[in-house]
């Protein structure tokens, strides 16, 4: 059992954004299994150690997804560091990665800390221009990124990254079915409970971001709807 094996449910809170005491409270105590803080752009230190220090105040577990070196801070309950693995710019696969283990890596909690396999499918996710992620063209190739992940890197996570837009669940379906030993993530366009339980249906995680800032109650829903099954 790793630090996030249990986790069916998770909000994902964007340090570049506002998000009311009320809301946050509502976020933390809504039975959700965690608090990921992450961001593609607008991350700093001063805004990430403050959504973490305002999130500490609950008991939900709450994860960082270390994606620049300035926003890198202590004090969460775990890391997560992305690998992204459909780009060919490597300095996204494993560039700033060592540029960030020649810094920190001495203080690194390894015990706490993970990589994610990302698979970015939808390229007009901010997080796919940024980085040169170019998806997966058919079944066949996301399924090779999967085995890659899965089996060759024995990535402990492998994330099917849709951001802001909802996936297509025939092809996380046939995902899910090659992993055998990661951790499924799924994020990406869920903002009703119906969406959260189809994605609940193949992915061992579901991760739900942008509704939380659009639609508090829609997202609330969302939660019951991944723990229920
Ligand atoms: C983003 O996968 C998460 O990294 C969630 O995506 O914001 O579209 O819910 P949404």
């Amino acid at each position: 059992m790793n630090w996030y094996s249990h986790w069916r449910h998770a909000f994902k809170l964007d340090p570049d954004k506002n998000i009311s005491d009320e809301a946050l409270d509502a976020v933390c105590l809504s039975g959700t299994d965690a608090i990921i803080v992450g961001g593609s752009s607008g991350v700093t230190f001063e805004n990430t150690v403050d959504l973490m220090s305002r999130i500490r105040r609950y008991e939900v577990d709450c994860a960082l997804e270390v994606s620049t070196l300035e926003g890198a801070v202590p004090g969460f309950d775990g890391y997560f560091v992305p690998l992204v693995l459909n780009t060919d710019r490597a300095e996204w696969i494993i560039g700033r990665q060592l540029e960030g283990l020649k810094e920190y890596g001495t203080f690194v909690p390894w015990d706490e800390t993970a990589a994610q396999g990302y698979i970015i499918l939808n390229e007009e996710a901010t997080a796919a221009k940024l980085t040169g992620a170019k998806a997966p063209r058919d079944e066949e190739e996301l399924i090779a990124h999967v085995r890659m992940a899965d089996r060759l890197m024995r990535l402990p996570v492998i994330y099917l990254e849709y951001s802001g837009r909802f996936g297509d669940m025939e092809l996380l379906k046939q995902a899910s079915r090659h992993v055998s030993q990661a951790r499924l993530f799924y994020g990406g366009g869920i903002d009703s409970a119906e969406k959260a339980g189809m994605a609940a249906e193949h992915a061992h995680t579901v991760v739900v971001g942008n509704i939380l800032y659009n639609d508090l109650q829609a997202a609330l829903s969302t939660v019951g709807a991944v723990k229920r099954l």
